[in-house]
């Protein structure tokens, strides 16, 4: 939600280059890699009544019990208003990534009535922190049941996931959380762009200022009909090596960020329906200079009379070369309301910072911290951060 109180952490420690090698005083894993005969082999054990599960993506059924775990009980904003709600299409899109494993689509189950109670999942990526590049498992949707709050379920998922990762020889993995946990990396925070004004101050999402009018509110957030920047078109599979190349180096410079290969960039990046959006700008001469990119992740709207679904945007990796970040955002915002979008959120990470006043983006109440698991090395500021996860 919307709020105007800056609460960032300032106290980072200062910048190297990026990509030059790291000391290894200040740059290395906190606890040594092991061989696999050292790991424990036997999962952890589960409290009586449940048990584990591999619940398998490609699945409609057990797709789909994971879509009603993660709609019924996933994060929540501090006020219980809104909840995300990761549609199918998204899940299957979020937990296939090229190499992805089953069993780090970690649940549990109920043993009386077999239904899905807890979940963890990793996927693997090649991710550079400072000068190291490690191969690492981003693990995200840690959800458990509401009823089962409290019981110390999830630091039980925690580490069976972590013994499963480790098994396949990674021992760092990256996650993004809204709680302040020891150990964080980096602290960004949301900004909002408003692109419904009336739906958003319905569904409580924002207000209408002080001596500020719909009517006013609507023409402060109005936007042109159609894009402005001259060849800027939806990315097909041929433009990917290209954009690869042009995304890729663009992260150099970034502390912490993730190293697509061209496979990957292809999966994550090509536009999917509902899913993921992504442009790029080729000029005269056919060469593509610039890219921009969103994803769709909406939210339940809770107990509100007139709507349930609150149509979210979220910048994800955008690279602007002939034109500024201002021009390639302002483009980025006008395509996502016509695609039926409420509002644009973004990260201040990576440079976006250039466009988040000029372009009347709000900021959020609450920060998102990053954290590299097993990983010492000196914090970093929210623009070093190159990396989205979802
Ligand atoms: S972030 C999204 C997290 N999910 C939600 O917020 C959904 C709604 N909430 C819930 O489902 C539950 O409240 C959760 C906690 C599951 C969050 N990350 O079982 P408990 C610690 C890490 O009694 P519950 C995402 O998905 C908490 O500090 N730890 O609590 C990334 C306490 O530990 P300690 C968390 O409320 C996930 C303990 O859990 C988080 O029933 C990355 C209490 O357990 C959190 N977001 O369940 C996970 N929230 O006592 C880490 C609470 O020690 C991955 N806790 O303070 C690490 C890397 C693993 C792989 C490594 C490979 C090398």
């Amino acid at each position: 939600m919307l709020n105007s109180d800056d609460t960032n952490d300032k106290s980072r420690k200062p910048n190297s280059v990026a990509t030059s090698l790291p000391d290894p005083k200040w740059h290395k894993p906190i606890v040594p890699d092991r061989e696999k005969e050292d790991l424990r082999q036997e999962p952890y054990n589960m409290p009586k009544g449940f048990e584990w599960c591999e619940v398998d993506i490609t699945d409609a059924e057990q797709r789909t019990e994971i879509y009603d775990l993660l709609y019924q009980n996933y994060v929540e904003d501090d006020n219980g208003c809104f909840r995300f709600d990761y549609s199918r299409d998204f899940l299957t899109w979020a937990l296939t990534p090229p190499g992805y494993l089953k069993q780090f689509h970690l649940g549990v189950r109920s043993s009386k009535s077999n239904r899905l109670m807890a979940l963890i999942t990793a996927v693997p990526a090649k991710v550079r922190v400072y000068g190291a590049e490690k191969d690492m498992a981003e693990v995200n949707f840690l959800c458990v049941h509401q009823k089962l709050r409290s019981k110390r379920l999830a630091p039980v998922l925690i580490k069976e996931i972590t013994r499963r990762v480790n098994h396949t020889g990674v021992f760092q993995a990256v996650y993004t959380a809204g709680v302040k946990l020891p150990g964080s990396v980096a602290s960004c925070r949301y900004y909002h762009r408003t692109l419904d004004a009336r739906k958003l101050v319905d569904i409580g999402f924002t207000r209408l200022a002080p001596r500020m009018t719909m009517a006013r509110m609507q023409k402060l957030y109005k936007l042109p009909s159609d894009h402005i920047t001259k060849g800027l078109r939806a990315m097909t599979p041929d433009d990917v090596p290209a954009a690869h190349k042009l995304v890729v180096k663009y992260l150099e410079k970034f502390q912490l960020a993730v190293v697509f290969s061209e496979e990957e960039f292809a999966h994550w990046l090509l536009p999917r329906k509902g899913v993921v959006s992504s442009f790029v700008r080729e000029d005269d001469d056919g060469v593509i200079t610039d890219f921009c990119s969103y994803y769709h992740l909406h939210s339940s709207v809770l107990g509100n009379p007139k709507h349930n679904t609150l149509n979210a945007a979220y910048s994800f990796y955008n690279v602007a070369k002939t034109v500024t970040l201002t021009a390639l955002m302002k483009d980025c915002l006008i395509l996502a309301k016509n695609e039926g979008m409420d509002v644009f959120n973004a990260l201040n990470l990576m440079e976006n910072d250039q466009f988040l006043e000029e372009l009347n983006f709000g900021m959020g109440d609450g920060n998102l911290q990053y954290y590299v698991y097993n990983w010492f090395c000196p914090t970093m500021e929210h623009n070093e951060v190159g990396l989205v996860l979802l």
